[in-house]
């Protein structure tokens, strides 16, 4: 890519929703060299709508984000491999991200969305195509409820397959989801530390309650990615001493410090919803080493957890 704003424009009939922000086309090289074998565990790919419609019951409508352009940040950035993430303006229609996994030469997995129909048949071809686990979405802007009874179906189904779950929610709205999510009965891996306020004190109760839900439950794991969507203070670094995003970090350190072994960090490419500030995936990289500090840290965030979650072949 590289300064190269190839295949944005969303083509075959889809109109982009007005005010998203376009990914950032010419991403730097980061600073932070990445370890051998790390894993970009959270990034999406869109369309291109004229390949892989989107869904109709999507709440948004990005701009194309195709495969071949993941795959191009992959290897600018220093990635070796990627985890694809179903992004819910494809709905349950996972075939841009199995179509992504399947040929991406061993270099990807992904993470699908299905219904309660979704036929054996058609888990097993997922599987097959690199799929290793389901997300559950419960942000109200995104999605429609899925009943409860239906999730913890597929979520016993999937068991089977030995995938885990992904689940995505508003840390105001933990309480509420507590007793389902104890119930799951897979490993549980939650997007975006589950998006905590970080104008609010580290200490204080909303935070306390999503570090207790990960202490308690040792199925839990946690993405510590998407700084530039929690943070209020932005991109730039105050000084030489603070980092950007710098309202993020100690969230996220503090997770990553704690929990060394259940985190996993994502890019979150092509970076869907965003509006006022649309990231340099290549400084979100440079982010990494103020959250996972020494390199024992580093490597397990970025190559021993996904590669055990994602390629457990590798580490039996
Ligand atoms: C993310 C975050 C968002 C969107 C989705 O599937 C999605 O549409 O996950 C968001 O808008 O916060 O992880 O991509």
């Amino acid at each position: 890519m590289n300064g190269k704003p190839t295949g944005k424009e969303t083509s075959g009939g889809f109109e982009k929703t007005t005010g998203w922000l376009d990914w950032y086309a010419g991403p730097s090289r980061p600073r932070f060299r990445l370890p051998a074998g790390a894993v970009d565990a959270h990034c999406h790919v869109f369309g291109p709508g004229a390949l892989f419609p989107y869904a109709p019951e999507r709440k948004y409508t990005p701009c194309d984000a195709s495969k071949a352009q993941l795959f191009a940040l992959r290897d600018h950035l220093g990635f070796a491999r990627n985890v694809v993430v179903q992004a819910t303006c494809h709905g349950a229609d996972n075939r841009a991200m199995a179509d992504a996994c399947r040929t991406s030469g061993g270099k990807a997995r992904g993470v699908a969305t299905v219904k309660r129909s979704v036929t054996d048949g058609e888990l097993q071809a997922l599987h097959a195509a690199g799929v290793r686990g389901v997300r559950f979405n419960f942000v109200k802007r995104l999605v429609d409820f899925t009943p409860k009874d239906e999730l913890l179906e597929i979520a016993g189904r999937i068991k089977q397959l030995g995938w885990h779950v992904v689940i995505y929610f508003e840390a105001v709205d933990l309480p509420e989801l507590w007793d389902f999510f104890t119930a799951l009965p897979t490993t549980v891996v939650v997007d975006h530390m589950g998006r905590p306020d970080v104008s609010k004190p580290i200490d204080g109760p909303e935070f306390a309650l999503f570090l207790r839900f990960m202490r308690e439950q040792g199925n839990v794991w946690s993405k510590v990615s998407c700084p530039e969507r929690l943070s209020a203070s932005g991109p730039n670094a105050l000084d030489g001493e603070q980092a950007a995003y710098r309202d993020v970090v100690p969230f996220a350190r503090r997770v990553v410090e704690e929990f060394p072994d259940r985190v996993l960090w994502g890019t979150d490419w092509p970076h869907p919803n965003l509006k006022n500030h649309m990231p340099d995936d290549g400084l979100l990289v440079d982010f990494i080493p103020n959250i996972a500090v020494t390199a024992e840290l580093q490597h397990k965030l970025l190559v021993a957890n996904p590669t055990r979650l994602y390629w457990p072949e590798e580490t039996r």
